[in-house]
């Protein structure tokens, strides 16, 4: 199986921008309709997350990748994550604060919020638009995708 990165994350956290991002392709704004398996990330439309009736498409979704990146958006203060969500997949769970460029960024809150949603391994902090900390992610990635080939 070709391996793939579950992209988690409230309405607007930047799932899609930094899939492109990690891909090389252009930042172009497009929202995501529906689960994406086009590329080595699944993509998903930020409203299975914050529509409980939704959560078992994530958890189906997480059964056939390799690792979930749980995404929180820097400026958003409220969680969009039920607590301890990330115990319900069965894979390696890691945090992505995203934004943090932006001028109203806590990122301190999101990676609290990422924490208390039951993330306990590595939480990344980075900037699609700026570049910040996408080199490491990066190099994560290429981890992730070699184990598997
Ligand atoms: N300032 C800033 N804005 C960003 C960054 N990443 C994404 N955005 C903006 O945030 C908005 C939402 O980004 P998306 O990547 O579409 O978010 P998403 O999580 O895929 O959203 P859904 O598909 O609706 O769930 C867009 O206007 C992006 O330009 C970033 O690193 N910094
Ligand atoms: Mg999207």
């Amino acid at each position: 199986m070709r391996c793939k990165i579950l992209l988690i994350g409230g309405i607007g956290a930047g799932k899609t921008t930094l899939k492109q991002k990690l891909l090389n392709q252009s930042l172009i704004y497009l929202k995501t309709q529906a689960l994406d398996f086009s590329s080595i990330f699944i993509d998903c439309p930020g409203e299975y997350l914050e529509i409980p009736r939704h959560y078992h498409v994530l958890i189906d979704a997480g059964s056939g990748a390799i690792e979930v990146w749980a995404m929180h958006d820097a400026t958003r203060r409220n969680c969009p994550y039920p607590p301890n969500f990330a115990s319900a997949f069965r894979k390696p769970v890691i945090g992505i604060v995203t934004k943090i460029d932006h001028h109203d960024a806590c990122p301190d809150i999101a990676e609290n919020n990422l924490r208390k949603a039951g993330i306990t391994g590595r939480i990344y902090q980075v900037s699609a638009k700026e570049g910040i900390g996408i080199p490491e992610l990066a190099l994560h990635m290429s981890s992730l995708t070699s184990q598997s080939s």
